[in-house]
């Protein structure tokens, strides 16, 4: 039990964290949240400054630069795919050979749990995870989140040189559970300021679980005047509007009730499709009717994001040695602000 009349009772890092979390997970309402954001990407831009001073800033594309405009505006932005051809049988050829978990990530499987080969899953499984200390020993997942580009482009979106916080990959499946967890429409709170990169490792279609946005949900700035516009003319209706978009999760109905069908975007495309978005905005995984999908998924922050019980990143694990690899790095050449975005996974 903590000493409350020590002089360093709610000065240690616990305390601080917690206070952190509290604000991030349910304290603060959007438009507070997002302004902590813009602070948080300044206070870090203070930070590293000195020590990322050497960095030569790499040109953004005109693409790029198009597609930062495009999350500004409506939340999410189709990217050029990330991954080449050959990228992808790669990785697909990886994961054969891997476990994947279920059950242990905040989705209810009916109370299971487990870890084995994805062709031995039990029925009616929502999702199977890949380990994130296994798929970053994957070369082209290791060229992906070393992607300069990449990495530049969720800087400039963010204010900040950002943190890569989580790298995941995961299969959603066709299931008769009730819809729960990130199948509902939902806001993510990983982070007071994030952009996460979306990649499909299957073709996508509608009836193959897709991703779903709704567009302008990301912003306040860019959320209050569609408010205003739409329901301003009645305060009750107004105030109802944003109460409700502090709820975590959001069923497909309530969802209609505020936003139009064409603004919701439903990503489709075959493997290999990218997108940024910013999950602050309202998103959900479709359930998928008549296939499995598989995804890959790189999540930018501002703040290395932790938890609760304690720091994440590789899972609980600490940053994986690049000289342990089982491939060769161009660990010498990277540069200064790869190196700190990729702190938490490689080191
Ligand atoms: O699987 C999906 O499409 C949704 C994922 C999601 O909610 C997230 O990564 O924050
Ligand atoms: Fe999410």
């Amino acid at each position: 039990m903590s000493d409350i009349f020590d002089p360093s009772f709610l000065r240690k890092d616990k305390d601080l964290q917690g206070l952190f979390l509290t604000l991030l997970k349910g304290g603060l309402h959007k438009q507070a949240r997002d302004s902590v954001g813009m602070l948080a990407a300044h206070y870090v831009r203070q930070r590293t400054k000195d020590a990322l001073a050497s960095a030569k800033e790499p040109v953004l594309s005109d693409k790029n630069q198009q597609n930062i405009e495009l999350l500004r505006k409506q939340g999410f932005a189709v990217i050029d795919p990330i991954f080449e051809k050959q990228d992808i049988i790669s990785i697909e050829s990886f994961v054969a050979n891997l476990k994947v978990h279920f059950g242990s990530v905040g989705f209810d499987e009916s109370g299971r749990k487990g870890e084995m080969h994805v062709s031995e899953l039990p029925p009616n499984i929502r999702f199977a995870h890949y380990q994130s200390t296994d798929i970053c020993n994957c070369p082209a997942i290791y060229k992906a989140v070393h992607n300069e580009q990449l990495i530049s482009t969720a800087a400039k979106y963010l204010g900040a040189p950002p943190t890569i916080s989580s790298v995941a990959s995961w299969w959603s499946f066709p299931s008769t559970l009730p819809v729960g967890g990130m199948q509902m429409f939902h806001h993510d709170r990983g982070d007071f300021r994030s952009c996460n990169l979306f990649v499909y490792l299957t073709d996508v279609s509608e009836v193959t679980g897709p991703h779903s946005f709704v567009t302008g949900t990301h912003e306040f700035d860019v959320l209050y005047p569609l408010a205003m516009k739409r329901f301003g003319g009645n305060s009750d209706t107004f105030q109802k509007f944003w109460r409700w978009m502090e709820v975590h999760r959001k069923s497909d109905d309530d969802i209609s009730l505020f936003f139009k069908d064409s603004e919701i975007k439903i990503f489709t495309g075959p493997k290999g499709t990218s997108f940024l978005e910013d999950t602050r905005g309202l998103h959900k995984a479709t359930v998928p009717i008549s296939g499995p999908r598989l995804a890959f998924e790189i999540v930018f922050t501002v703040w290395p994001k932790f938890e609760f019980d304690g720091l994440v990143g590789l899972g609980k694990q600490s940053s994986l040695p690049r000289e342990h690899l089982e491939f060769k790095t161009d660990s010498q050449s990277i540069s200064p602000l790869v190196r700190y975005a990729t702190r938490l996974m490689y080191n």
